[in-house]
């Protein structure tokens, strides 16, 4: 079964991700794990960071020849930035004097909750940690994940629906969200244009008045079978799992799957999808067709063959650079809070760390439903599940 774990820190020497549980022969394109990193950079209202680093995967085990080889796979990204840090965050004892201190928490941030749960006197280690720097290991994990998927004709998709006060105001077909993964031009990940250029106003106006904004991503799962995820068990349900692991994305304060959040201010005879019956229904292996998928292709903790749709809604970044009231670590006096640089907005960004953690997750509940040490035995255990399903 797959599990991940990542380490690193924002101003440390690399970032890794360990992969294990994977099964042998599944193809691993670096190209296509780059492109993801790459991805993870883009988006108007990033950051200076972003003009340092480029983010590459080097990986160091458990794939030869381009294929997995079922033993757990490590991969380091370098952080360029390194070489501004290395006297000032050494590993070794180093020289007291050259320790930069975040002298006043950021409200928001983990950096107050951090030192005084680590007997910190500041928050420079609890940020090193805590940045979203981080996510770039779990997009790199989510990448192998979504190769693993892609043997099965499972995808993985985000799109932005909302940046700050505007709102995608119109339904987005799968191809239009997943065509955006090949923009080499990425503004908000917004399918609409014209809803595109307002959010970039919105962030343009954000960076004019030094604040931040924040906003709501979609990830879309496409091609996976009714069956993933149980109600048998609170921890086993597939709503439950999609959210965890969408919620622990820094910055996301809100997960919806579906259309919840609009289901409970609705009459169930405007929210449940009408369930109909179809000799053949869009290539897919089943024969009970849903006009709507209000539900987000999850129903009763389980995956019942439409698309999966989970929505994370973050808050605008809590590093300002026209800073908000926060007080000294060493005085105790009033001041504003620490600020070094910042991103603005980074909303099509967090929906491709999304992306990653919904495919660890797909992925996980596929491996456990169908098994398989090799690609080939996973695939034909695949197989042979959707042929009942088309049977029954
Ligand atoms: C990030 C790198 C960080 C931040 C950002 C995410 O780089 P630096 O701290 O050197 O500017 O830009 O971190 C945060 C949003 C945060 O709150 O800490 C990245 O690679 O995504």
């Amino acid at each position: 079964m797959i599990r991940f774990s990542t380490a690193g820190e924002s101003h440390g020497e690399a970032l890794i991700a360990l992969v294990s549980g994977l099964p042998a022969g599944v193809p691993v394109d670096l190209d296509f794990v780059n492109r993801e990193l790459w991805r993870r950079q883009q988006g108007y209202g990033r950051g200076g960071r972003m003009k340092i680093e480029t983010d590459k995967a080097h990986v160091l085990s458990g794939v030869r020849h381009g294929k997995t080889i079922g033993a757990p796979i490590a991969i380091e990204i370098v952080n360029r930035d390194w070489k501004n840090w290395e006297s000032k965050l050494p590993v070794e004892a180093g020289d007291p004097a050259l320790h930069q201190a975040v002298s006043s928490p950021r409200p928001g941030h983990a950096d107050l909750a951090g030192a005084l749960k680590y007997n910190f006197p500041d928050a420079r280690y609890v940020l090193e940690r805590a940045s979203a720097r981080e996510s770039t290991s779990r997009v790199a994990a989510g990448a192998l994940a979504k190769l693993m998927l892609k043997t099965l004709g499972i995808e993985v998709a985000s799109h932005a629906i909302r940046v700050g006060r505007v709102e995608l105001e119109r339904a987005a077909r799968w191809e239009e969200i997943a065509a955006l993964a090949g923009r080499d031009e990425v503004v908000l990940g917004c399918v609409d244009e014209a809803t595109e250029a307002r959010m970039k106003e919105e962030v343009e106006e954000a960076a004019r008045t030094g604040d931040t904004v924040g906003g709501v991503f979609e990830v879309v799962v496409h091609g996976a079978p009714a069956g993933l995820g149980t109600y048998a068990n609170w921890d086993e349900r597939l709503d439950g799992l999609l959210a965890w692991a969408v919620m622990s994305i820094q910055a996301v304060k809100a997960v919806e799957i579906g259309r919840g959040v609009v289901a409970a201010e609705s009459f169930g005879s405007q929210v449940h999808d009408p369930i109909h019956y179809a000799a053949e229904a869009n290539g897919q292996p089943t024969r009970f067709t849903r006009p709507q998928n209000n539900a987000g292709g999850i129903e009763g903790g389980v995956s019942n063959g439409e698309d999966i749709v989970v929505r994370g809604y973050l808050k605008p970044i809590s590093t300002l650079r026209r800073p908000l009231e926060s007080v000294r670590f060493d005085t105790r006096e009033a001041t504003s809070a620490s600020y070094e640089r910042s991103d603005i907005c980074v909303v099509p960004a967090a929906g491709v760390v999304a992306e990653a953690m919904v495919a660890l997750t797909v992925a996980r509940l596929a491996q456990e439903k169908f098994g398989g040490d090799s690609a080939v035995e996973l695939q034909r255990n695949f197989a042979g599940y959707i042929e009942q399903i088309r049977g029954y």
